[in-house]
């Protein structure tokens, strides 16, 4: 077999959409025999109906062979693992075999073979004779089965080679998953449907393409034929309101059934508009993933995915970067998003080479990439959800895009056309980029942009709508400065959103290392932790950057004044009626009052009583919640939700005189507290051992420290190694002690001068002064201590309940919170800092408290800074048997600079003179 052939397929039926039919189906899934070999040359004799496949192993189907202990999974992002050298593919090409043996219920006559998805080099079989072959590995492939049928016992087989010349256009970020990885069914489905529903002026039209009559009873519509255009008295289907309509389309063999959504996308003066209504895109990118199954995504998972987005405001998906399963589009139908469906087309492995070669510029690969841009749009054009057609994902510029985007504009003019790769947007509709920094949005915003060098290319680019296909990786810990985007995508119309790079972390369920990453396989050439770079977990738990995304997407605003609240309707679509406004009234965390809010569905001014109470720091917290139940969350999710300071802190009562501090032996003792004579650090806190808070500035390293450049900076400056000097003690009604906190090897330094004074409480007065010319931003201004490990619950009044950072933890509210100290921990895969609580007024540790004046950033874990560092996995870290608490006065940002901007210089931590107080007293 021609591996290196440049065409798609042969033998392949047309493609065509996916549709429920009534027509008889068999489904071929389930336990297949399986046979793999280290290159493409095995005999190919398995495929006689009599071949004794006794010597195969099960391998179910849908599945990847590398997740069922055959070979093992690879992951690059950007790099082939193969030479770049088009057509052409090493020998070495991992071959799976596979037999699946079924038996043709009595009376079935004819029918087609249908793959969802095969990865990516597909021979297929039935009964000894070759039906053909295809690629793509993401999208669906039918055969014409009906002349090999026989009754009884039928014998279907399918080699699939990993690496062919297809492979090149395979080169999406994720791992190199090979297998029949989606459904395969028998059917005698044959039917082609092309339902349009547009809505615009108030009304719905209908039509379609195909055989048969179209009804749609729900309104009134019998028996439509084809090509007849007829306007219906409809509900818009938008994201907001998933309006659908069963159809039926009633053919001479078969009845299909659809779920009909009227709904117009259109373009006016660049701006991007749903139903005459501007759009703002609020997307993530969804790779489809399972750390078990890979790419081959249970039903059950898929929904989830919809209903987490949903109930975190996400409106939209891009299907980064190929196809999703088709029931993923179901689900955006049913609950309502936005889809941009991408075709499986990525060759970013040729800029590796200067994109020399490029099979996106390339004659011979033009009908590989055409099927493809066909079988997408064929397979997905009754979606209401799919609003755009993409071309691919960084497949550099070619000839062969116009191709692709002139046969998509005729097949289907009413969806725009997205594709990043080609700035000049010669082939699309929209102006798309990834990672633009803030400025560079806004100035897009404002239609500033820097022109092209082509004045009329210029011009037609500047009459589209923006939109950011990635943005705010959400890489380890972060992404910083969403709030900053979202404000920019809010103020300018051009600016029609965009979607967060990425929505899961693709760790891979590992015995040992709990989420593999590239080179856990002993990859030779991989990219490492790149591919955990998402807003959930491998196993779905949110992370704290989703709960960042919740926040900032909020489709309703509030707005505080003088004993009032407005509240303001961000939807683009719907009103306010389906939720209900709570007002709580918190004093230091405990609620004291609670109220409905009277609020108008289109928004409006509300009075928010303010309950007089006991005395404290007051704050009101407006919520948004769900009035009754939604197909895609519950009564009573919480939707948005913001808070107002009624009263600050009350004032301390006057503090004790003054308690001496007084030499004994090797100590300088006060009220229960010691210190160690010689390097005045506290060693005895109220009775506890301790290891007393020092000046640190070292944080582990975040994936944006490491990637931005930041940590060879601050390695390269030695603040992962700081001394300490002392310089003098005093004692008196006090102690203080001056030191000076450096890295070996240069001159710079800071002024550390602790004052500790004892009034029933132990007070500390850290003053820091940097001392030298510091020129790059340090990752935290703090102090560290250790406490013995019996610490259970820690209780703090502050920022919570998830970690902060200075543009990070928009989701976290003021709020009295509980948690222990392995809760404290964000479990991010590839181990980094985390679990920074921020604003904390005070904090309980079991047997001593700790309070800010005014507050302090808190973290407490069972392991050092330098374990955390060093970690490279989560079972890496080991509980040690003390306490590591770090009390901080600021951190550097988090940025996303993985991929895109770094820390905004709002939120950057320079070396300054600065103060912490805080105060220690027993609990
Ligand atoms: C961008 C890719 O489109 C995306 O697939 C992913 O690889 C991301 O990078 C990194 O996680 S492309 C990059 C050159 C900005």
């Amino acid at each position: 077999m021609d591996l290196e052939t440049f065409a798609p397929g042969h033998g392949r039926l047309e493609p065509r959409a996916a549709l429920r039919s009534d027509a008889p189906a068999l489904d071929l899934n389930g336990t297949w025999r399986f046979r793999l070999s280290p290159t493409a040359h095995a005999p190919d004799d398995f495929a006689r109906p009599d071949f004794d496949d006794a010597g195969w192993d099960d391998l179910p189907v849908p599945s990847h062979w590398p997740l069922h202990g055959h070979g093992a999974p690879a992951y690059t992002n950007v790099s082939y693992p193969f030479p770049v050298d088009p057509p052409r593919v090493p020998d070495e090409n991992p071959t799976g075999d596979h037999r699946r043996v079924f038996d043709l219920p009595a009376g079935w006559t004819g029918g087609r073979v249908r793959f969802e998805g095969v990865d990516s080099f597909a021979r297929v079989w039935l009964n000894g004779h070759e039906l053909g072959f295809s690629t793509g590995s993401r999208l669906p492939v039918e055969f014409d089965a009906g002349p090999w049928l026989r009754p009884g016992r039928n014998v279907l087989a399918v080699r699939v080679h990993q690496w062919s010349a297809a492979s090149y256009l395979e080169d999406q970020d994720m791992w190199w998953l090979p297998g029949i990885f989606r459904d395969v069914t028998l059917t005698r489905s044959s039917a082609d449907v092309f339902v349009r529903a547009g809505y615009a002026g108030g009304r719905g039209t209908l039509s379609f393409d195909g055989p048969g009559t179209l009804s749609v009873p729900e309104l009134g519509v019998a028996d439509l034929e084809p090509g007849v255009e007829v306007e219906v008295a409809a509900e818009p289907w938008t994201a907001e309101t998933p309006r659908l309509y069963d159809a039926v389309v009633t053919c001479p063999e078969e009845s299909v059934r659809l779920r009909v959504g009227f709904r117009t996308i259109s373009i006016v003066d660049g701006v991007l508009l749903a139903n005459d209504t501007p759009l703002l895109l609020k997307g993530v990118n969804r790779h489809e993933f399972h750390p078990g199954h890979g790419r081959a995504v249970p039903y059950e998972t898929m929904r989830e995915d919809v209903l987490l987005m949903k109930r975190h405001n996400v409106n939209a998906v891009r299907t980064s970067h190929y196809p999703p399963h088709p029931h993923f589009l179901d689900l955006c139908d049913e609950l309502g998003l936005w889809v941009i469906d991408e075709c499986d087309l990525e060759t970013h492995g040729f800029g590796q080479v200067g994109w020399r070669a490029n099979p996106t510029d390339d004659p011979r690969y033009a009908d590989a990439l055409l099927d493809r841009m066909r079988r997408m749009v064929e397979r997905d054009k009754n979606h209401p959800s799919v609003i755009m057609w993409s071309l691919g994902n960084e497949a550099g510029v070619g000839q062969n895009l116009a191709v692709m985007a002139g046969w998509t504009r005729e097949r289907d003019p009413s969806r725009p056309i997205h594709y990043e790769g080609d700035w000049s947007c010669a082939h699309t509709d929209v102006y798309s980029r990834m990672y633009a920094s803030h400025a560079e949005v806004e100035a897009i915003g404002r239609r500033a942009e820097d022109p092209l060098d082509d004045l009329e290319l210029d011009a037609r680019r500047r009459e589209m709508p923006f939109l950011q296909c990635e943005y705010a990786h959400a890489m380890g810990n972060g992404p910083g400065g969403l709030a900053e985007y979202q404000q920019l995508f809010e103020t300018h119309p051009r600016l029609a959103g965009g979607f967060i790079w990425e929505w899961i972390d693709h760790g891979l369920a590992h015995p040992e290392l709990e989420y593999a990453y590239g080179g856990d396989y002993g990859e030779p050439l991989h990219d490492g932790n790149f591919v955990i770079d998402g807003l959930v977990f491998p196993d779905r738990t949110p992370s704290p950057g989703l709960i960042d995304l919740k926040k900032v997407f909020e489709p309703v605003k509030f707005e505080f004044g003088d004993g009032v609240v407005r509240v303001v309707d961000s939807y683009d679509f719907r009103d306010l009626s389906h939720l209900e406004f709570v007002a709580a009234v918190e004093v230091e965390g405990e609620t004291v009052a609670e109220h409905r809010l009277d609020v108008p569905a289109g928004g409006g001014e509300c009075k928010v009583p303010d309950t007089p109470g006991p005395a404290g720091e007051r704050w009101l917290t407006v919520r948004a919640v769900l009035a009754g139940d939604q197909s895609w969350a519950p009564a009573g999710q919480e939707v948005a939700w913001a808070q107002a300071l009624l009263a600050g802190p009350s004032v301390r009562p006057p503090a004790a005189p003054p308690a001496a501090f007084v030499r004994d032996g090797d100590e300088i003792a006060a009220g229960g507290c010691a210190f160690d004579a010689a390097t005045g650090r506290l060693v005895r806190l109220f009775g506890l051992e301790v290891e007393g808070p020092r000046l640190d500035l070292w944080r582990a390293p975040t994936d944006n420290d490491r990637y931005g450049g930041l940590e060879g900076k601050w390695r390269g400056l030695g603040l992962h190694r700081l001394t300490h000097r002392v310089d003098s003690l005093e004692t008196g009604d006090g102690l203080t002690v001056r030191t000076r906190v450096a890295p070996a090897a240069t001159d710079l330094g800071m002024w550390a001068t602790y004052r500790w004074t004892f009034d029933g409480g132990l007070r500390l007065v850290l003053d820091i002064e940097p001392d030298g010319d510091w020129r790059e931003p340090i990752p935290r201004l703090g102090v560290t201590m250790s406490v013995p490990g019996d610490v259970g619950e820690v209780t703090w009044f502050g920022l919570g309940p998830g970690e902060a950072y200075p543009d990070t933890g928009m989701g976290a509210r003021v709020g009295r919170w509980s948690a222990t100290v392995d809760e404290l921990q964000t479990p991010y895969v590839r181990p980094q800092e985390n679990g920074h609580r921020a604003d904390v007024r005070w904090a309980r540790f079991g047997a001593f408290r700790v309070s800010g004046e005014p507050t302090f950033g808190m973290t407490a874990r069972r392991w050092s800074v330098d374990e955390l560092a060093a970690a490279r996995h989560r079972p890496d870290l080991v509980a040690g048997d003390r306490v590591h608490l770090h009390l901080d006065l600021a951190h550097q940002g988090i940025g996303t600079a993985t991929c895109g901007p770094g820390t905004l210089p709002a939120y950057e931590l320079r070396a300054r003179r600065a103060t912490l107080r805080l105060r220690f007293d027993p609990s």
